[in-house]
């Protein structure tokens, strides 16, 4: 693709007037083909991702904190042993996240001060606790089931580095699933208390996880313009209902209900129907009014500074690893 210069940002839909620029972009998107960093694109599409992918960046790290709080009390060393690995597998996401939002000219650092300093937002799902070792299940069953739903169109976003991403991330994703289906299945086949307690946790996660897929489409200010950007592929909204549809037979092979007095087959639409979520709840959240928003920022920010060590010792490795190149080039330009 043209590496050309990044002048005239004209973003379609704002403007009448259009450069060879402008032109070009809106051809690769056209044409399904994939937008890279060194390409022009315009500022409103930059921005677009940038918000995004670094929002998604930020839900996988503060999303370690409700199954990272169960690592310590897990039930078996193996449950145990599996948990780190989804936990640390969601630091890798987080990573792979920000080096995407990176190529669009934003430095790490900043955007993770827009997250400490809660300019930034990240998926509502993480402000709720987990309370017994069910939501583990829960939180892997619908948490990671909603976030494959969402992330597979994802892998064919515009934007070559957070498509990439994608791939990777989503069959990560698939084992977090079916981890939580495991734990969810072990239990519902368990006593009477252990299917209680898997039941309590889906009916405390059901409804958050609906809410991940973000608002309703006719509240939704950004939807319109990612789709025709190729960004999102669908509407908040089609993908809710197509998560529902997966999880109704899944809930039945478990044994499990889903706390939705409305949840019903329609005929006609060939879908679930479903009753309304609780979006004065999902605004609240929003605004930092969850149950756990206070809990999970001091956390993040308390691991940041904890952290600062580690940070100032990468940087003096590195300055002295550029100081022992130069020398070594110098030593070699005079051999
Ligand atoms: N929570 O116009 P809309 C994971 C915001 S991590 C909070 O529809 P858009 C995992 C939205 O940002 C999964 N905020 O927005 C990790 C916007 O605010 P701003 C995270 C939400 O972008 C660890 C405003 O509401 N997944 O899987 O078109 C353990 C209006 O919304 C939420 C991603 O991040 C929400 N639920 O669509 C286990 C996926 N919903 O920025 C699992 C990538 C909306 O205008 N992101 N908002 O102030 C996306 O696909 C889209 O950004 C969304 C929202 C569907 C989330």
């Amino acid at each position: 693709m043209a590496d050309s210069s990044p002048q005239a940002s004209t973003d379609p839909g704002t403007t009448a007037t259009s450069s060879p620029e402008q032109e070009q972009f809106d051809r690769i998107i056209e044409q399904d083909s994939r937008i890279e960093p060194r390409d022009w694109m315009p500022d409103a599409y930059r921005k677009a991702l940038t918000r995004q992918i670094s929002q998604h960046a930020h839900s996988e790290i503060i999303g370690m904190q409700p199954e990272g709080n169960w690592i310590s009390r897990a039930p078996s060393l193996k449950r145990k042993a599996i948990l780190i690995a989804k936990v640390q597998d969601e630091a890798g996401h987080g990573l792979y996240l920000y080096s995407a939002a990176e190529t669009l000219g934003t430095p790490r650092s900043v955007l993770n001060d827009q997250l400490l300093t809660g300019k930034a937002k990240y998926s509502s799902i993480f402000n709720y606790p987990a309370r017994s070792w069910a939501d583990v299940g829960a939180i892997g069953w619908l948490v990671d089931g909603a976030a494959i739903q969402n992330q597979v169109p994802l892998c064919r976003c515009s934007y070559g580095p957070y498509g990439r991403a994608m791939v990777r991330v989503c069959k990560e994703e698939s084992f977090h699933q079916r981890q939580g289906w495991e734990i969810l299945h072990s239990l519902a086949n368990g006593t009477p208390a252990q299917k209680q307690m898997a039941q309590d946790a889906v009916n405390r996660f059901y409804g958050p996880a609906l809410q991940m897929f973000g608002p309703p489409d006719g509240d939704s200010p950004n939807s319109q313009q990612s789709m025709q950007w190729k960004i999102k592929r669908f509407s908040n909204d089609e993908l809710r209902q197509r998560f529902v549809d997966m999880i109704v037979p899944q809930a039945e092979a478990l044994g499990l209900t889903l706390p939705d007095p409305d949840l019903r087959w329609n005929e006609e639409r060939g879908h679930y129907d479903y009753g309304d979520l609780d979006w004065d709840e999902f605004k609240a959240v929003l605004s930092g009014n969850g149950p756990c928003n206070a809990q999970r920022m001091a956390h993040r920010i308390r691991a940041h500074e904890e952290g600062a060590w580690v940070r100032e010792a990468a940087a003096a490795h590195a300055r002295k690893q550029a100081d022992v190149e130069t020398k070594e080039s110098t030593l070699l330009r005079h051999a």
